[in-house]
């Protein structure tokens, strides 16, 4: 037996828990550093795999690798069976359909048996994962994926771009093709299959209008190429113009029947190429794509047409469940985005060939840091289901804040939604185990994650981010997995098993999701980010007064959208037992309130306390608490490689400065509407801070800020002036070591310089190189590029000079321009980024308490 005693093995853990190489992230949860060996002494090196297809081999060459590195002696695949061996084969009279493994272990042998290959290869990985975790071999253990589905969604474009992605550029595509090197694409299927993922939808749902000529379709054969040896096939997200847009018809109509051949022919086609193709992901009728309405058809009608032509191949089609009016009219008290879902799906429900699957975001609006449980879920009990999440973080902080999103889905997956009156939690629903099919047997259902992961060596640019599509695959093949084991696994692979490093990791990730919900939008009402733009800093009122449908309906006497049967009706689309919950204010959830009610802002929550001072209190807790990462990460290091540790404290610091962005311009906001103040008395008053506008400045001028919350006393500070300005105060503190933070605004534009000096000594300097908020254009100065500086332990004592100094960067290299003047806040083409002005921007400085906290003014 191959027992092991755990806390030997922790003991000598901490020497072996990085290799001395440098580390840039690549290799994730898949470090296969070493572990102590010992435990593991009888497990046999030689491994024989009886199958011989490309997912078998590539199973038996990951457990030598593996074990090899992490066990320090070698491991080999045999090719003749032995007593004494590690065997992968396929289980003998093996019925289920979905993936399922079992590993048995006895002294001398340990054998992977699977239903599948692919069932195999994720046997093997979970051995290799028992192990990177310092935990005994099971005598025994038997797993099953929960449902079919558990693809990922990347959203590249042909053109190398990803929508919303926040890690570089796309290692599918690049100039309009698939790119020539594919050693990433395949690396990243081995990431996803390590995890039990089984496709992956690799180009945008807002796809390309030329995605399906056939010069194109040869080039995704390879990409398919470099998939299939981990079991991972390729699917593809489709624009229903293409019968018209590629195929030459006057017509898209899903029911005219030289569409319908044509769409026939397309996906022979495509099977003749990729003959494992999982199939199509379609959005239409959905901001601004073209679809189905049109000619006054339905979704089932377009779904069905290309069903009907994936079916003899074993495709299926995932039509997403997000087509709603982006026009709608804020002015209409019974207007609400959340209703389209249910509006345009539900009546459909049993209408759909057996292999479509509607696939539905998690909730009604899309992706926010809190809201309920899509409804949807409920109202297509005659329908296969998929639930799609979102491990991109696209209004969770963009892999710049670290936001464990498994807490979040777990609390989705098992929301009750009580249709029927019975138990149906989503997870029973989209694993088709809810409302099964006549024969008794589960529909077919699953997972999809939008993730998004570019170019960046780490793949998603924070390190912590990789624990977000780990969670989401762990999650799609068993939603009852608990989910501290879940992070618990995650932490030890990724950085080792030195139980302080586990112990701090877990503790931050565990309670991320709160803390970023605790600093953005409150109790249900949305994120409150910029929403016309990039969806990054805060911008209260952007939700407000346009055709999205975010509206928070904030304004002076109280806040929330009434979501009651008296307002849009939204609540009443939940089964009963749940809209009955939502109806009533006495039972609604303080998170969800504002997602369901209008309510004054001094109404009193369950908790006892008024909203507003809630609103307060969250936002000042939770924001300190985001400072507290970086602190709690100084303790790691040296635990943990260099590289790694660099990066990770580079973003916590900025997570904590951009957390203080999002306190103060919320709390700003709501104050100013409410005309409520802080019972603490802490919003809008600052002892610590000396604003811009208020020292003494050679060169650099005011300059006001919009949205104004997003800038303390809504101003900043900008230079125009090529040589540099100057920002000076002469400082009354008391003698002592000082924090210093400077609060700026890098606008992803050109690269200005500041430097900090006292009494004209150069203390620190620093580059606004938009290194650390994600990489987008934005010239704006708000709360999307509002960035906080921190120099530590400085010597202060009274009648000293600080002096700020930034030079500005005032290259103008686009030719077309001429002698145009360009202000801060114009907006330019995202592709020339790099020819505009940043004008070394200052917002304000803060002389804190000396300290691994940022300071918290
Ligand atoms: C791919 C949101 C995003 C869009 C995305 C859309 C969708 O609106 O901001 O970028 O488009 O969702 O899920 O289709």
């Amino acid at each position: 037996m191959f027992f092991a005693v755990r806390n030997a093995i922790l003991a000598t853990a901490l020497l072996l828990s990085y290799p001395c190489v440098a580390e840039d992230g690549s290799a994730a949860w898949l470090r296969y550093a070493p572990v102590p060996a010992a435990p593991y002494a009888s497990l046999p090196s030689h491994i024989f795999v009886h199958g011989d297809s490309p997912v078998e081999r590539s199973a038996g060459a990951e457990l030598a690798r593996g074990l090899t590195a992490m066990l320090g002696r070698s491991f080999d695949v045999v090719t003749k069976r032995s007593e004494g061996s590690i065997e992968l084969t396929l289980a003998s009279g093996a019925s289920t359909t979905l993936e399922s493994y079992t590993i048995d272990s006895t002294r001398r042998h340990l054998r992977i048996a699977g239903n599948t290959p692919q069932a195999e290869l994720y046997g093997a990985f979970h051995l290799l994962e028992e192990i990177a975790a310092a935990r005994p071999i099971p005598a025994h253990e038997a797993s099953t994926a929960a449902a079919p589905v558990r693809w990922t969604n990347e959203w590249d474009n042909l053109d190398g771009s990803i929508e919303r992605g926040y890690a570089g550029q796309s290692f599918f595509f690049e100039k309009g093709h698939v790119r020539q090197d594919l050693t990433r694409a395949s690396a990243y299927a081995r990431l996803l299959a390590s995890v039990g993922i089984n496709g992956c939808n690799a180009n945008n749902v807002n796809a390309d209008l030329d995605l399906l000529t056939s010069d194109h379709l040869k080039e995704y054969a390879r990409l398919a190429d470099a998939f299939r040896p981990w079991g991972v096939r390729l699917a593809l997200s489709v624009d229903l113009t293409s019968p018209q847009a590629v195929g030459g018809l006057p017509t898209f109509d899903p029911l005219d029947p030289t569409v319908i051949a044509w769409w026939q022919r397309k996906v022979d086609e495509i099977y003749t190429l990729i003959p494992d193709f999982a199939g199509f992901t379609v959005k239409a009728d959905s901001e601004g794509r073209k679809g189905p309405a049109q000619y006054g058809r339905s979704p089932a009608d377009a779904a069905n047409v290309l069903a009907r032509a994936l079916a003899p191949h074993h495709g299926v089609v995932l039509y997403r469940g997000f087509v709603y009016d982006n026009h709608l009219d804020w002015r209409d008290p019974k207007a609400d985005r959340a209703r389209a879902g249910v509006d345009n799906f539900a009546k459909y429900d049993g209408r759909f060939e057996p292999n479509v699957i509607i696939q539905i975001k998690e909730g009604p609006i899309d992706f926010q840091a809190r809201e309920p449980v899509n409804p949807l879920f409920a109202a297509l009990p005659h329908t296969n289901v998929a639930i799609e999440v979102q491990a991109s973080q696209e209004y969770t902080g963009q892999q710049r804040h670290m936001v464990w999103l498994p807490s979040m889905w777990r609390w989705v997956l098992d929301t009750d939604l009580r249709a029927e009156g019975r138990h149906t939690p989503v997870k029973e629903i989209v694993t088709g185990r809810a409302f099964p099919l006549a024969s008794g047997a589960p529909r077919p259902g699953g997972f999809v994650s939008v993730t998004n992961a570019g170019l960046d060596a780490n793949w998603m640019h924070h390190p912590m981010a990789m624990a977000n599509l780990y969670g989401f695959g762990k999650l799609a093949w068993n939603p009852d997995e608990p989910l501290d084991r879940i992070l618990d696994t995650w932490t030890r692979l990724t950085w080792g098993n030195d139980p302080l490093v586990v112990r701090t990791v877990n503790a931050m990730q565990l309670k991320s999701w709160q803390v970023y919900e605790g600093y953005t939008g409150p109790n249900g009402v949305g994120t409150l980010t910029n929403i016309l733009g990039y969806h990054f800093g805060p911008d209260i009122e952007s939700a407000e007064r346009n055709g999205w449908g975010q509206w928070i309906r904030g304004e002076k006497n109280g806040i929330g959208m009434d979501r009651t049967a008296a307002g849009t009706g939204y609540a009443q689309l939940y089964p009963p037992l749940v809209a009955a919950r939502y109806e009533s204010l006495a039972t609604c959830p303080d998170d969800l309130l504002l997602f369901f009610h209008h309510v004054p802002y001094d109404h009193k929550l369950h908790t006892g306390q008024t909203l507003i001072q809630s609103i307060y209190d969250t936002h000042y807790k939770s924001a300190r608490e985001a400072g507290e990462y970086a602190v709690a990460w100084s303790t790691l290091e040296g635990r943990v490689d260099p590289e790694r540790y660099r990066q990770v404290a580079a973003l916590f610091n900025f997570q904590a400065g951009h957390a203080i962005v999002w306190r103060d311009a919320i709390d700003t906001w709501f104050e100013r509407i409410s005309g409520i103040a802080d019972d603490k008395g802490r919003v809008d008053r600052h002892p610590l801070r000396i604003e811009a506008e208020s020292m003494t400045a050679t060169g650099y001028e005011p300059i006001d800020v919009t949205p104004s919350e997003t800038a303390s006393g809504g101003k900043a500070m900008v230079c125009r002036n090529d040589a540099g300005c100057t920002l000076s105060t002469v400082l009354q503190q008391p003698a002592g070591a000082y924090d210093i933070a400077v609060q700026y605004f890098d606008t992803w534009a050109g690269v200005s310089n500041y430097e900090l000096l006292v009494n004209g000594v150069s203390q620190a300097r620093w580059s606004a190189a938009d290194t650390l908020a994600p990489v987008q254009f934005d010239p704006h100065l708000d709360g999307q590029t509002s960035t906080r500086y921190t120099a530590h332990h400085l010597a202060i004592k009274p009648g000293d000079t600080l002096t700020l100094r930034g030079v500005p960067d005032l290259r103008e290299t686009l030719k077309d321009r001429g002698r145009q003047t360009v202000e801060p806040g114009a907006m330019s083409p995202p592709n020339q980024r790099r020819d505009y002005r940043e004008f070394a921007p200052i917002d304000y400085i803060v002389l804190g308490p000396d300290g691994p906290l940022t300071p918290q003014d």
